[in-house]
């Protein structure tokens, strides 16, 4: 079975071995999350090759859409046909904004994972003190899943408490501070992992080391 984690590539340059350790990591990773900085430095023909490369591997456009629903809508069909999710933050609101990107992805097949709360310290200062209205926002457009602080384990407890359904994506493990499993014994589905596997000089052996403590938190909840 793969390690419940998700590797994120958010690389500046586009070096030709990014997509092979890329392809590598995704055999044993769950999925791949690709961010704006690697959108903008290899393009589009990334996001393909990988498709090509990692057909059984969750793939997802970290593109943080907060929008217009128009605008989001556009910018998500130009990643449509390669990826299986897109990330957009709840903080722009339903109408005339996320009912849009929702009805438009679900029309397409893909998955939408929402931000619901972030790894960051200044994420108290706005979206853990929106998080009433976050929780109802979710319930309402049943996404597949939400993102959700590793670095706060008690958010990502709340977040599986209220919803019970939902995919629960959890980033901030290594360089921004949370042990490898932490969110999941919290209740995580997946850890976002980026820095300390891509980032290390041996990146198949980290995430050896995040996945196997990422495991065995999923097999100790039972
Ligand atoms: P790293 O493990 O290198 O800190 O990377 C974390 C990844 O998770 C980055 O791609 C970042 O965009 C993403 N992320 C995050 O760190 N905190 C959040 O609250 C939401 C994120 O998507």
């Amino acid at each position: 079975m793969k390690y419940p984690l998700i590797v994120a590539i958010d690389e500046t340059s586009c070096s030709k071995g990014l997509l092979s350790v890329a392809s590598r990591v995704s055999e044993s990773a769950s999925g791949l999350k690709v961010g704006v900085p690697t959108l903008i430095s290899c393009g589009l023909g990334l996001l393909r090759d990988l498709r090509a490369s990692a057909r059984d591997s969750l793939l997802i456009a970290d593109l943080k859409l907060a929008d217009i629903g128009d605008v989001m809508v556009r910018t998500a069909s130009l990643v449509k046909d390669y990826v299986d999710a897109v990330i957009a933050h709840t903080f722009v609101g339903r109408a005339g904004a996320l009912d849009e990107l929702s009805e438009s992805v679900r029309r397409w097949g893909l998955k939408l994972i929402l931000v619901a709360s972030m790894s960051h310290p200044g994420s108290t200062e706005f979206y853990d003190s929106a998080f009433d209205g976050v929780i109802r926002l979710v319930r309402d457009l049943e996404p597949w899943g939400v993102v959700a602080p590793a670095t706060r384990p008690h958010v990502i407890r709340s977040i599986r408490g209220f919803l019970p359904k939902v995919k629960v994506l959890a980033p901030g493990v290594g360089a921004q501070g949370a042990e490898p499993g932490d969110a999941i014994c919290a209740g995580a589905d997946y850890e976002i992992v980026g820095r300390s596997i891509l980032g290390s000089p041996d990146p198949l052996k980290a995430l050896d080391e995040v996945g196997e403590a990422a495991s065995r938190c999923l097999t100790s909840r039972g």
